[in-house]
């Protein structure tokens, strides 16, 4: 398949629905015979990243191999999609930096915090709200919001199908 190779960098709080979006993005392009490739915490923060912890320092290097390894991945001919968390504008701006002008789609996933803390899907938001972990995302360590990200998908207003379908369209339209 000819595919214009590029990287969908989708950024929000732990529990915004990052990792769902991700998957039902980079299944919905497979079934299309896209070649993808798919990067969050459970296949880079065990290896690639595994010396890492959440600190910000730590973070901003996590972000920084991450958009490196993405880079390296669109030239090998792959459409890659990232889900981490990626607290901090900078180093969003300096992962997109690596790719040329349109190559590089970030897309917020929006929703609100009291609604991840609601979802807390691992109880990660219970433990930091008692102290057991430090420095989690949005209780004692800050998110900042991107300005003008290419996609915004609120995630606590629609359904998946729905921001998946608009997704696609947006990176697959000019094909
Ligand atoms: C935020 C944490 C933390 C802290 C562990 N803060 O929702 P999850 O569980 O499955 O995904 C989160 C993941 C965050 O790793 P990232 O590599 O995405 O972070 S970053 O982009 O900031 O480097 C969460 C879990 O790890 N987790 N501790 N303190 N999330």
């Amino acid at each position: 398949k000819n595919q214009h190779p590029r990287c969908i960098w989708f950024t929000g709080l732990s529990g915004s629905g990052k990792s769902t979006l991700a998957n039902a993005l980079e299944k919905a392009l497979v079934e299309k015979g896209y070649h993808t490739m798919l990067l969050d915490g459970d296949n880079v923060r065990h290896g690639l990243c595994k010396d890492l912890g959440m600190s910000e320092a730590d973070r901003t290097e996590n972000i920084r191999r991450v958009g490196e390894l993405a880079k390296l991945m669109t030239e090998a001919g792959l459409i890659v999609i990232t889900a981490f968390i990626s607290p901090f504008r900078a180093d969003r701006e300096a992962a997109r930096a690596l790719f040329d002008d349109g190559d590089f789609i970030e897309v917020y996933v929006e929703a609100p915090l009291e609604v991840c803390e609601q979802r807390d899907p691992k109880g990660l938001y219970e433990r930091a709200r008692k102290g057991e972990i430090r420095d989690f995302t949005g209780v004692d360590s800050p998110y900042q919001k991107p300005v003008i990200p290419e996609i915004i998908a609120n995630t606590s207003k629609y359904d998946v199908i729905s921001i998946i379908k608009n997704i696609y369209r947006a990176i697959t339209s000019e094909y």
